[in-house]
């Protein structure tokens, strides 16, 4: 029996991956790699819906590679490719939009939370669902925020497969913990996320002193208890989930072990594990980036390889639709 197959992408936007973005989805990448098939890409496409200097996204691309490669994909393993050279992405993005209900666009958050936009930001989630369709995944790991929009790919899917014949296969549900979404350091009430930047956003490759500094000043409440999902205490409860993410200790066990200890050792040892965490992911990607070539090659064999699938599958798509071949 072959092993089932993994897929996920991600944004190559902001300065960087954030600390979010490891403990959300690339951690999980990386965990899954030994029992899978994975098909992990650089959402280039979905980046255009920010309009970003020509030469930022190109910058941007290929630093991110670096840096997945830097946080544990392997490519031995694992194909990594970027999106656009995949064309296939956006022709199958058109034919699921043509099945796709206006209202049922709509009612995306992730389109609601960022108010008026362009027709990209609007149709974001079919190309997304055309990302994950064309791999005939199993499995797609995202965090928790994405939930809404696998549910519209699985919708889609349902929906082609009925009015055209079984050609996608219905991808499961693995969504990160919910515990696992990290919050702005500044405002606990939002996520941590590219586009926010600022002193709430732990960047993988902020230098050491820099994260330590960060987590210091994170906003906290004038108490001393380290407690979880405690009314008022969002910025303690993000920092614990951030400790125990990064350390595999239980929440309740790392509240035992501070009790009565006050704020600042705990955002110390907060710091020492996430400067540990990320310090050599900094070095990793320092030395894949001074090998360009050796990233043009990963780029190049990934592409290869996703398009044999993607061209299989819109084969299957174009005769069921009725497009002459
Ligand atoms: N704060 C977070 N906690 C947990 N998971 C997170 N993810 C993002 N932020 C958090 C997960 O990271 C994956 C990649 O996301 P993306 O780059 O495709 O877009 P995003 O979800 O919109 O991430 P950002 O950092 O918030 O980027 P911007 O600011 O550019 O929009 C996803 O699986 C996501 O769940």
């Amino acid at each position: 029996m072959s092993a089932p197959r993994v897929l996920s992408g991600i944004r190559p936007t902001g300065a960087g991956f954030q600390l979010g973005n490891y403990l959300g989805a690339v951690k999980h990448w990386a965990a899954m790699q030994d029992e899978n098939e994975c098909f992990y890409f650089l959402a280039d496409l979905h980046t255009v819906i920010d309009l970003p200097e020509p030469a930022q996204l190109r910058t941007r691309t290929r630093e991110a590679t670096a840096e997945l490669l830097a946080m544990g994909v392997d490519p031995q393993r694992s194909t990594v490719f970027v999106q656009s050279h995949v064309r296939e992405h956006a022709e199958l993005g058109w034919i699921l939009g043509c099945l796709t209900g206006f209202g049922e666009a709509s009612r995306m958050t992730q389109f609601k939370d960022k108010g008026a936009g362009s027709v990209g930001l609007f149709t974001y989630p079919v190309l997304q669902a055309a990302d994950i369709l064309m791999y005939q995944a199993d499995a797609v790991p995202i965090g928790e925020d994405q939930r809404q929009h696998l549910e519209l790919t699985r919708d889609l899917a349902q929906r082609f497969n009925s009015r055209y014949g079984d050609t996608f296969r219905l991808p499961g549900q693995y969504v990160a913990k919910a515990g696992e979404r990290i919050k702005d350091l500044q405002d606990p009430t939002k996520k941590m996320s590219k586009s926010i930047g600022g002193n709430g956003t732990l960047w993988v490759l902020d230098e050491p002193k820099v994260l330590t500094k960060k987590i210091k000043s994170a906003v906290t409440d004038l108490g001393r208890e380290v407690a979880y999902d405690v009314e008022g205490k969002p910025g303690i409860s993000n920092l614990l989930t951030i400790l125990s993410v990064a350390t595999g200790k239980a929440v309740p066990e790392l509240e035992a072990a501070y009790a009565g200890k006050g704020y600042g050792d705990f955002k110390g040892d907060v710091a020492e594990a996430v400067v540990e965490l990320f310090a050599p992911v900094r070095e990793r990607f320092t030395a894949l980036v001074a090998d360009p070539g050796y990233l043009d090659e990963v780029l190049l064999a990934g592409a290869a390889r996703a398009r044999e699938v993607a061209v299989d599958t819109m084969d299957k798509v174009r005769d069921r639709v009725g497009l002459l071949r």
